[in-house]
């Protein structure tokens, strides 16, 4: 009788702790210090925000690419998120994304975005932040990357102001998609110089699309800007590219590419693309971070010297576009800035 209450009572407490251990268990992964540590573990994902659709915009395109080499190099999961063209949408979609704790890290990329991401940080500041084409020091949850675009635009207007005056033309222009600090006091201007150096009387007519995605109306301010004399059109529009290239193709005028090659949008008319690797840049920062070496609270910048600002020079429709003359002379231009005799300061 003794011999079975025992055997019994062993039973009874063998039952409740295999019964209450999963209780026990399930308490202990949800104390927040512990899930804290699993959401910090391999298994997050690293998180592309988008600010506006990848669809016609390179910088986008190469960023999300850069991203996605890099995780699958270290086997992570990499998710895009468009967050789409209403900008004033941006801060809430960054939030979420934050929020969800989904990310080990998130990459973007454009000059407003380290403003919406120090926004966003406050709330959330285990959230990390990689901000290319942006610039913001002193947070240390966000890194950022921006490039000399002083010699991006310079590179642009040489080649269009050379253009220019093999067509007797005494304007060039620039299409933008909006007016931001970044256009407005380095890529104007450093376009302007570029031109200036080859010809000071050349005038630039400069204009606003008001998106990035309207190509209708940027083919209507390229033909106007046509009609009234700019001969060769720089274009930083985004998706909205496209209505340039058109209207300055069907007129006989020339185009100038921004931030990727751009020559086989339309072969003969496109006669530069001053470029920046946006997608190497991504790739190195993002495996930096996956490798816990990302400097954050840092703000760096990057141009010609090393790399990551460039124009092509090697492509059949360059040399099919342009004549001889004129790749000499922004050969030997490029060459200046390379080699440290020609300093364009961002
Ligand atoms: N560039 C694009 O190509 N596509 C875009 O949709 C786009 N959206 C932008 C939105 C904002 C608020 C700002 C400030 C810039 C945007 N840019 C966009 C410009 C981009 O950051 C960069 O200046 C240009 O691509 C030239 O390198």
């Amino acid at each position: 009788m003794k011999y079975r209450r025992t055997v019994r009572k062993i039973i009874v407490l063998c039952a409740g702790v295999i019964l209450l251990f999963p209780l026990f268990s399930c308490g202990k992964t949800k104390r927040p210090s512990d899930a804290a540590d699993m959401a910090n573990a391999a298994g997050k994902a690293v998180g592309v925000f988008v600010p506006g659709v990848m669809a016609g915009s390179a910088t986008y395109e190469m960023l999300a690419w850069g991203v996605e080499r890099a995780g699958r190099e270290k086997n992570v999961e990499v998710k895009v998120v468009e967050a789409g063209y209403n900008q004033a949408e941006w801060e809430t979609l960054l939030t979420s994304m934050a929020a969800s704790g989904n990310y080990s890290l998130i990459v973007s990329s454009n000059p407003s975005l380290p403003a919406i991401a120090e926004s966003v940080s406050a709330k959330f500041p285990k959230q990390k932040f990689l901000l290319l084409d942006g610039s913001l020091s002193g947070n240390a949850a966000i890194y950022t990357v921006r490039y000399n675009q002083t010699e991006q635009a310079y590179m642009a207007g040489y080649i269009a102001a050379l253009e220019a005056v093999e067509l007797g033309a005494a304007k060039i222009g620039l299409v933008a998609g909006q007016e931001y600090p970044a256009m407005n006091e380095i890529i104007l201007p450093g376009y302007i110089r570029g031109a200036k150096a080859i010809d000071p009387s050349l005038t630039v007519d400069f204009r606003v699309v008001g998106n990035w995605f309207d190509a209708g109306k940027a083919a209507s301010l390229a033909r106007d800007m046509i009609a009234n004399g700019a001969k060769v059109i720089l274009c930083v529009a985004g998706g909205a590219n496209e209505g340039v290239a058109q209207a300055a193709y069907e007129s006989g005028a020339k185009i100038v590419w921004f931030d990727a090659n751009g020559y086989a949008v339309r072969p003969g008319a496109v006669v530069g693309s001053s470029v920046i690797r946006q997608d190497k840049l991504a790739y190195e920062k993002t495996l930096l971070f996956l490798e816990g070496s990302l400097p954050f609270g840092a703000a760096d910048v990057v141009g010609v010297a090393d790399g990551y600002v460039d124009f092509i020079e090697d492509d059949p429709n360059y040399n099919m576009a342009v004549s001889q003359t004129v790749r000499e002379k922004q050969a030997d231009m490029i060459a200046r800035i390379r080699n440290g005799s020609l300093v364009l300061q961002n």
